[in-house]
């Protein structure tokens, strides 16, 4: 690889601006993925002034009210942040779908990244495991994979 030339990211978020994006359904998980993602970007820099959570009834309201926050400009990226629980609704297929989707578009139709931290596991013990336990933290994820593709995004 010694003569391409290679754009990526750092892992520096500071002077970024961030909207963190949380459903309340399932909060015991997504206020840990909550915590995840905060302590990430506050370790790689981001400063706390620069940091907004906002607050969703459930992971269907992720997309309409990260659109919104894209649109209006101001933040540099969007940590969604939510659980769908299979064992927990008959419509699980629907939601997770439609929350991933939905969110996949605010991106591309807004160029404002989002940090994909949507948990949709088969049942609570899967969802416990990814939310700072033994499959680590995914809400850690989603801001750090977040952080990368604003500095990616920044070069181009
Ligand atoms: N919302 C979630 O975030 N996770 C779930 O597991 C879930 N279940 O199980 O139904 C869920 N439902 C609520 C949904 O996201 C909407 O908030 C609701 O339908 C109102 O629009």
């Amino acid at each position: 690889m010694r003569h391409l030339t290679t754009i990526e990211g750092q892992l520096s978020a500071q002077g970024l601006k961030f909207a963190l994006v949380a459903s309340r359904f399932n909060d015991i998980i997504v206020d840990r993925l909550i915590g995840g993602a905060l302590d990430c970007l506050l370790r790689h820099g981001a400063a706390r002034e620069n940091i907004t959570l906002v607050r969703v009834p459930g992971a269907f309201e992720l997309p309409v009210v990260c659109r919104k926050i894209a649109a209006k400009g101001g933040y540099d990226g969007i940590v969604a942040l939510g659980a769908v629980i299979r064992g927990a609704t008959p419509h699980f297929e629907y939601i997770a779908a439609e929350a991933t989707k939905g969110l996949a578009q605010v991106c591309l139709e807004t160029g404002v990244p989002v940090g994909f931290g949507l948990l949709t596991t088969d049942n609570v013990e899967q969802a416990v495991e990814r939310a700072g336990s033994k499959a680590g933290n995914k809400g850690a994820d989603a801001a750090a994979s977040l952080m990368e593709t604003i500095r990616v995004l920044e070069q181009l």
